[in-house]
């Protein structure tokens, strides 16, 4: 008879994820990177471009770490196996694991090799369950897998799940508990209740709506505005410990606490902000109403050097930004943001701290979580995004939207409502028109522009008889451009085309 194999590869994989889940319960409290989150950034860093594109919406973010724990799964299980008869596998299989997280995690921005003890933990976790498991598993030595697989089935084996079933959910509801009560969210949840931050609430300007049902709200609120970012776990920075060095080509390097940067003059601003990624017709795209300091002061403050031209930004996270210092300099509102519709920043929007430059898009500019700013120069910088193929510069193309009706609605013929939204930040938009199925374009109208860095509404009333029907929009700016029809993918530097649907009238 064969001996068993099967236990000892449960134990391997149970005993992995013990050590995992001790490192987590304890970097959840410390709030730190936890090593599984660590290797998915470093995994992510060092991927080819293709696929860091590819992958660079939420959904691509989604599977990183699924991956990641499925491959664990497979090494665990094989450590387990061949520990059953040479037990230095586990010391050494564990050991290499722990090298490897402990390797991702002192890249991690802002590491220390403090960061290392969760790690270690976790290691001596692994081992220490396999050798416990290990214990019980030779009383099933005698057996082959199919009166393994029996005894655990019926439960009379139940010690051996027991032990790790005990470190493993203790340790995964410490990681919980760590995060809800000990770690840094519930104390930031604290700290935004507690804030009294000097900005004022929303006031949608009057006019600037067109009061057509199922066009999206001229302020986005914020649980509805999109997000995006690179973060497998968004970063939880406190008011209390955040602060941005200002330094590089500047004659004084600045670093600037919570309450310096809220006793400064504010500003507060309408300002519509989109991804570079946004595509034709689609709604990584939302408009608040921020509030905060402006940017261009404190640069001065800090003295910028001649031929600087790119502030280098750079979030909690490690995240990267290449901003034009033109685009920050030049009068426009580029803030350093605290609130968001009257409200502290949300943890995913970059609390407490991010950067909103009207005109620009987010990759250039809406750096969340914003930590640190190099006044410099583009030769000698590859932020982020741009290592992937993205343009350097980043300004806002002129866009628009048919919200109403949209692609596959049934509508009644006869006057039909039409209705979207049109954008050129910091130029503004001055006419939009509308296409009926290929015949000659019509003005639309507009609702009042709160200023040339918001969206703006337009709306139309058309007479359609019943079929079939396409209607597609294109908008003109402030200086009389017209928007192309000519279809650009979103990279490298944002979608052109105009944007159509097609629907009935019945
Ligand atoms: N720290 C950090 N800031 C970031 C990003 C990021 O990945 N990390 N993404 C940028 C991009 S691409 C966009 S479009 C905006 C989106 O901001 P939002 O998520 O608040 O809508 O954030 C920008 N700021
Ligand atoms: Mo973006």
């Amino acid at each position: 008879m064969k001996r068993s194999a099967v236990g000892w590869w449960f134990a391997g994989v149970l005993a992995g994820f013990t050590g995992l889940a001790v490192n987590y319960a304890l970097t959840e409290w410390f709030n730190q990177p936890g090593a599984v989150i660590a290797v998915a950034d470093f995994v992510r860093d060092h991927s080819p471009a293709g696929i860091v594109n590819w992958a660079r919406e939420n959904s691509g973010k989604k599977i990183t770490v699924p991956a990641i724990l499925l491959i664990l799964v497979l090494v665990f299980a094989l450590i387990g196996r061949l520990a059953r008869d040479r037990w230095w596998v586990a010391v050494a299989g564990y050991g290499a694991v722990g090298v490897l997280g402990g390797a991702a995690v002192l890249t991690t921005n802002g590491a220390t090799v403090a960061r290392l003890v969760p790690v270690a933990v976790g290691y001596v976790a692994m081992v220490g369950a396999l050798s416990l498991l290990g214990e019980r598993l030779g009383r099933l030595q005698a057996l082959d897998d199919q009166q393994v697989f029996g005894e655990l089935w019926r439960g009379r084996r139940r010690d051996f799940l027991v032990v790790v079933g005990a470190v493993f959910g203790v340790a995964g509801i410490s990681g919980i508990a760590g995060r809800v009560l000990g770690g840094d969210v519930r104390k930031q949840k604290e700290e935004q209740k507690s804030l009294r931050l000097p900005v004022t609430a929303p006031v949608v300007p009057s006019g600037v709506r067109v009061d057509v049902d199922g066009v999206q709200p001229w302020m986005t609120p914020a649980d509805e505005f999109y997000l995006i970012d690179t973060a497998f776990s968004r970063p939880v920075v406190l008011a209390e410990d955040w602060s941005l060095r200002i330094h590089g080509m500047v004659d004084r390097e600045i670093v600037i606490d919570y309450n310096d940067l809220i006793a400064r003059d504010g500003v507060e601003a309408w300002i519509t902000l989109n991804c570079v990624s946004n595509e034709v017709g689609g709604d990584l795209i939302g408009n608040a109403w921020w509030s905060g300091t402006l940017l261009a002061p404190l640069l001065r403050e800090a003295g910028i050097q001649d031929g600087a031209d790119a502030v280098l930004q750079t979030s909690d996270d490690g995240w990267t930004c290449g901003t034009p210092l033109t685009e920050i300099m030049d009068g426009r509102q580029a803030m350093l943001a605290v609130a968001m519709n009257g409200e502290p920043l949300p943890r995913d929007h970059g609390y407490p701290v991010r950067t909103i430059i009207p005109g620009l898009y987010g990759y250039v500019s809406g750096t969340k979580w914003v930590v640190d700013m190099e006044v410099t120069t583009f030769d000698q910088i590859d932020a982020y995004w741009t290592q992937r193929g993205w343009g350097e510069l980043g300004p806002v193309k002129i866009a628009s939207k048919v919200e109403v009706p949209s692609s596959g609605d049934e509508v009644s013929a006869g006057e039909v409502v039409v209705a979207g939204t049109a954008w050129i930040q910091h130029t503004g938009i001055s006419a939009v028109d509308i296409q009926v199925d290929g015949g000659p374009w019509t003005s639309t109208d507009l609702g009042r522009a709160a200023s040339t860095d918001t969206w703006v509404q337009w709306k139309a009333t058309v007479e359609l008889e019943a079929g079939d029907h396409t209607v597609t929009v294109r908008a003109t700016d402030a200086q009389g451009n017209v928007q192309t029809s000519v279809r650009a993918d979103v990279l490298p530097d944002g979608a052109t085309g105009w944007h159509s649907v097609d629907f009935t009238a019945t």
